[in-house]
């Protein structure tokens, strides 16, 4: 049984230049283990605070104040370190710590108890075969909080590669996809100057409906027909333009407000005209009622809460008893710890919702939640399709054909 002999907490810089902590957990002295903790742009009010006063300065300090209370505990067991940090921060949202620490910690211990006993990090977090690939789920166009003026208020126009018989040809669908959406971009806008946003998708100076007319083209050009060989998904993330006081979606680079009727109405006719295999907050975090409905209306689509149920077990509990979700984006670094993220893995398995395991859109170039997505049984893996930190995660999964992966992907 490895156990942590040392915990060593630093401060480094994510994808978007944001400070993050990343911390190496060392266990018999020599297996290191290591996590960097990613960030969010459209964030869930419920989500774990990362900083605590949003200092990374201050996580690390609490870390190497505290690093101690880790040693000697058994690297495998989540619960052990969930209970650790729980004797320093017993808050809801892990505001002493701060859930970067969480985050970071938590990983770096399983992931050096995993190199200590020589299996990879998805067997030790769950023992149990079979075990099958996710489908990659990469943002090909998108615009809301991940890019700047003029760009589509619809955060995410996503490729789910649904036809790919295995995960390389599934990559590269959503490779030649990405690709060939720029050149229909082009043959609109020949000034565009290649904007990417912070998840490496596209950012043309585009409305919503011209983005997806754009997507749609270009599935076509690939030779694809739309809702077979590839589906395609949209992360609405619409906490970020619902006005609270108004009550109204205010899609203000198009110059349109919607009221809660017109949303509905809005995301069911995206579904229909666009086929959407997924549909990810098409409502604010808290309107459970309004995300029933539109898992009722549309049984072929994963109607996913992300910002909605912040990864956490109890929120799933209540979208159960709403009837709101058919998915569920599981972020580790919402929940805070893997613990926490497991737990909440757990509440979506008994009551039949599909896992979406998802990068955030600040990244290191860890790949953990590779395994994390086939460890949980994920439908998907939510993380992009190019820049470094992005394609890591996706090697990664090409690096586990090399194990007794289930063929094809996870169709159940
Ligand atoms: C999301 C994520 C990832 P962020 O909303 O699903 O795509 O974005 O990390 O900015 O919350
Ligand atoms: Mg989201």
């Amino acid at each position: 049984m490895p156990t942590i002999t040392s915990v060593i907490g630093r401060i480094v810089f994510n994808s978007r230049g944001s400070k993050t902590i990343e911390i190496d957990v060392t266990t018999d002295g020599k297996f290191i283990g290591r996590a960097c903790a990613p960030s969010g742009a459209s964030v869930g009010k419920l989500e774990a605070q990362s900083f605590p006063d949003n200092k990374p300065e201050k996580a690390l300090d609490r870390l190497n104040s505290n690093s101690k209370k880790f040693v000697g505990l058994k690297a495998e067991d989540l619960r052990a370190t969930y209970d650790a940090l729980r004797t320093i921060d017993r808050t809801d949202n892990y505001s002493e710590i701060g859930g970067s620490v969480a985050y970071a910690l938590s990983i770096a211990a399983v992931d050096s108890a995993a190199k200590a006993l020589s299996v990879p990090l998805f067997k030790l977090l769950n023992p149990r075969k079979p075990y099958r690939f996710p489908f990659p789920l990469g943002n090909i166009l998108g615009g809301g909080a991940h890019a700047g003026p003029g760009t589509p208020d619809i955060q995410e126009i996503l490729a789910c590669p649904v036809g790919a018989k295995g995960i390389v040809e599934a990559l590269e669908m959503n490779i030649k996809l990405h690709s060939e959406t720029l050149k229909v971009i082009e043959s609109i806008d020949n000034r565009f100057t290649y904007g990417r946003g912070d998840e490496g998708a596209w950012a043309p100076n585009v409305n919503n409906d011209q983005a997806l007319e754009i997507v749609e083209k270009a599935v076509g050009n690939c030779g694809y027909t739309l809702g077979k060989e590839m589906a395609i998904g949209i992360d609405f993330a619409s906490s970020s333009f619902w006005n609270e006081e108004k009550e109204v979606y205010d899609y203000a680079r198009q110059g349109i407000e919607r009221d809660t009727g017109e949303q509905i109405e809005f995301a069911n006719r995206l579904v229909r005209d666009y086929k959407l295999a997924y549909a990810e907050d098409p409502v604010h975090e808290a309107d459970f009622q309004s995300m029933a409905i539109l898992t009722k209306k549309n049984p072929r689509t994963l109607v996913t809460g992300d910002d909605m149920l912040v990864t956490n077990a109890s929120m799933v509990k209540k979208a159960v008893k709403f009837g709101a979700c058919s998915g569920a984006i599981l972020k580790v670094n919402q929940a805070g710890s893997l613990y926490d993220a497991m737990e909440f893995a757990k509440e979506c398995a008994k009551n039949s919702i599909k896992i979406i395991t998802s990068h955030r859109s600040g990244e290191s170039v860890d790949s953990h939640i590779s395994h994390i997505a086939v460890a949980t049984g994920s439908k998907m893996l939510k993380s992009g399709i190019l820049g470094g930190e992005r394609v890591a995660k996706l090697n990664e999964l090409v690096r586990l054909t090399e194990y007794d992966l289930v063929d094809g992907m996870n169709d159940t």
